[in-house]
């Protein structure tokens, strides 16, 4: 007996795993059923880690990243860095549909967005200012910047936000980040017919610095499918995970032959090799409806 339709996802997202199958269950595309599921995770805001009022920047800003892979054709539409717009996955899937890019970001993604008539809306809420000004009131710690050693002189709060490579010399903490800093929808759907499709949405890293994009709107790094095979994504500290491509990694184990768990596991372990304690999680299904997870949680880590 055929276990497809699936959908399964990163984190305990229920709604959006919901409103995904009931695509399938009305005959719609995997790729839709990511679309919608993803999109369900960005109105509700799941963990405060997807969609808008969000992990706030070191500036204050909540920024979006997504991304949307058809496992069919392997087309993949994504953003990053998308400023004032809710709906990331929405303008990901448009920019599959309506162009021949892959990937587009920061304010002209936006523009993009407003063009294919996305609202324009702030992505700020009185949650993400007050995450924002305690963290700058309480904390001493750059979340994101490399090689600053302890001062055990110095006392917390208030964080200014490092203004450029002069104040980086002058910093002395210590890079620490928790488990709360990450979170991320990954999806996989795979309909009755065995069409796989993936997707990605998040707001990234909190108080990271302006500009940096993770690991989940890139192909093959926050999710990856391929109808022939399966399909994978990842969760955890992007900034890591991207360097190994783990979706990719994990699709082309199970390309090899191999169950879904033992593809999942052998993609964290790589990665642990290098970096023994970071954590993320890596969930993949092949496209008969096998699928497996592996993941690796740390409660607070150096940051390397
Ligand atoms: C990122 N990978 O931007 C995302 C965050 C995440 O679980 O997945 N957290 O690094």
């Amino acid at each position: 007996e055929s276990v497809l339709p699936l959908v399964i996802n990163t984190w305990a997202f229920q709604s959006a795993t919901e409103t995904a199958w009931k695509v399938l269950e009305q005959g719609g595309s995997s790729l839709d059923a990511v679309e919608k599921g993803c999109a369900q995770c960005e109105i509700d805001q799941c963990d405060g880690s997807v969609g808008y009022g969000g992990s706030p920047d070191e500036m204050g800003e909540t920024t979006l990243d997504a991304m949307i892979m058809d496992g069919n054709t392997m087309n993949v539409g994504a953003v990053a860095d998308l400023r004032r717009i809710k709906n990331a996955i929405g303008v990901a899937r448009a920019v599959l549909d309506y162009s021949k890019h892959t990937f587009l970001v920061g304010e002209s993604a936006s523009l993009f967005a407003e063009s294919m008539g996305f609202l324009h809306e702030d992505l700020t809420t009185v949650k993400s200012r007050s995450i924002y000004l305690n963290w700058l009131n309480q904390n001493c710690q750059p979340n994101y910047w490399r090689n600053v050693v302890p001062d055990a002189s110095k006392s917390c709060g208030p964080y200014k936000p490092v203004k450029g490579f002069k104040e980086w010399k002058n910093l002395h903490t210590e890079n620490k980040v928790n488990l709360h800093s990450h979170d991320t929808i990954g999806m996989i759907a795979v309909d009755e017919a065995g069409n796989v499709a993936t997707g990605t949405s998040t707001n990234g890293a909190t108080h990271k610095i302006p500009g940096r994009v993770g690991d989940s709107p890139i192909a093959g790094a926050g999710s990856y499918a391929d109808s022939t095979t399966g399909g994978a994504a990842a969760t955890g500290n992007g900034d890591l995970m991207m360097r190994f491509l783990p979706s990719y990694q994990a699709v082309e184990y199970m390309r090899l032959g191999m169950e879904p768990s033992k593809a999942c596991e052998k993609t964290i372990s790589r990665i642990q090799k290098h970096f023994p304690a970071f954590f993320g999680a890596v969930i993949c299904a092949n496209n008969s409806g096998s699928y497996g997870m592996c993941c690796l949680l740390i409660a607070s880590y150096i940051f390397h």
